[in-house]
């Protein structure tokens, strides 16, 4: 009874610190909260690396010159966010090869949404403006997370994030005041990412096993159902503008001013999350591949890294 008083006291006092801003790397803090941390930006640093694929897979496809000189940037852009978030982890005390160690053996999550193809030009607008509009209604309020590497890695994140999220938009408008079979593709993105894009906020509250602990950290600011609400209420009218349909009908409540979406189909997110869906094969292979093609560059650069230090203390 003692040891649990003591407890809570210790937990009600980290509490308390948290409100009064950043806790930094050097700082004590709980070990529930090193951990939760590393598990939170380890995945979220895992899905942008991994989330390069489905983008990346157009490259060589975009139908213009201007088009894949922005999708090569875009792309690009979600390495820079995984290398900030390794290296935001990493000041934690883990290690970016342990990291990716967790990723490839399966032990690490990545996000659920990079697990579907993208099949048509369609879909890279349909990842830019839904993908990266969850991941800016998702991570704007992690730039006040409690933690301050993370947070600052959130701001300049979110700024590319913001970009991503036009360009997105901007495929879509095209496609959608364009011919017939244009506006049909992009009817066809939206009808086949909806659904697993409101599931990027993860569970159900009722089902979130972490939203209770990492709201009183401040790791998390939000609920998953919350979040998975502001999406909706963002994107229904900017579909409205493109004149597509969003699947399930959205209705405005009078009341709250929320648009109603679902029912979401949680069997397939299960599913997807436990290493089942459309693609989770084929980007953990990609990923180990990755990995080892790039043995030579890490060996090569820690030569170096050894020589430059040598050369320097003699
Ligand atoms: N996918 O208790 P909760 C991007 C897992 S970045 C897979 O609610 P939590 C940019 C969860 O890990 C997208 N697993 O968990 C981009 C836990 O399992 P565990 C990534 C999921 O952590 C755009 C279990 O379910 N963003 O898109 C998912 O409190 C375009 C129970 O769930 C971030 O990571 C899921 N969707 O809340 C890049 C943002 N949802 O670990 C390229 C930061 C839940 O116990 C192209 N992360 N799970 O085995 C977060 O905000 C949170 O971690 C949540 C989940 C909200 C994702």
């Amino acid at each position: 009874m003692r040891k649990k008083n003591a407890a809570d006291a210790a937990d009600a006092a980290f509490c308390a610190r948290v409100a009064e801003g950043f806790v930094e790397p050097g700082d004590a803090m709980p070990d529930g909260y090193r951990a939760t941390l590393i598990r939170q930006m380890s995945q979220h640093a895992h899905s942008e690396i991994v989330g390069m694929e489905p983008e990346g897979n157009w490259i060589t496809r975009a139908p213009s010159l201007r088009r894949k000189a922005i999708l090569l940037a875009k792309v690009q852009d979600e390495a820079g966010h995984g290398l900030y978030l390794y290296g935001a982890a990493e000041t934690l005390g883990t290690t970016r090869a342990e990291m990716t160690r967790q990723l490839l053996a399966g032990e690490a999550k990545y996000s659920s949404i990079f697990n579907y193809p993208a099949l048509t030009w369609a879909d890279i607008g349909a990842i830019g403006w839904l993908v990266d509009g969850a991941a800016i209604i998702n991570q704007v309020p992690l730039c006040r997370c409690s933690f301050g590497p993370y947070a600052r890695a959130m701001q300049r994140i979110c700024k590319e994030e913001s970009f991503h999220q036009r360009q997105g938009f901007e495929i879509m408008l095209a496609l959608a005041r364009g011919e017939k079979a244009q506006r049909e593709m992009a009817q066809n993105s939206l009808n086949r990412w909806w659904e697993p894009t409101l599931m990027m906020f993860g569970p159900p509250d009722g089902e979130s096993r972490h939203s209770a602990q990492s709201m009183r950290w401040k790791i998390k600011l939000h609920s998953n159902d919350e979040l998975r609400q502001r999406f909706v209420n963002m994107i229904v009218p900017q579909a409205r503008y493109l004149k597509l349909r969003v699947p399930g009908s959205p209705k405005k409540d009078r009341r709250t001013g929320d648009y109603s979406y679902g029912p979401i189909n949680w069997e397939e997110f299960r599913n997807v999350i436990a290493g089942n869906g459309p693609c989770n094969r084929d980007r953990l292979r990609a990923r180990k591949k990755a990995e080892e093609d790039g043995k030579w560059v890490r060996e090569a650069s820690a030569a170096f890294a050894k020589k430059h230090l040598e050369r320097r203390a003699a």
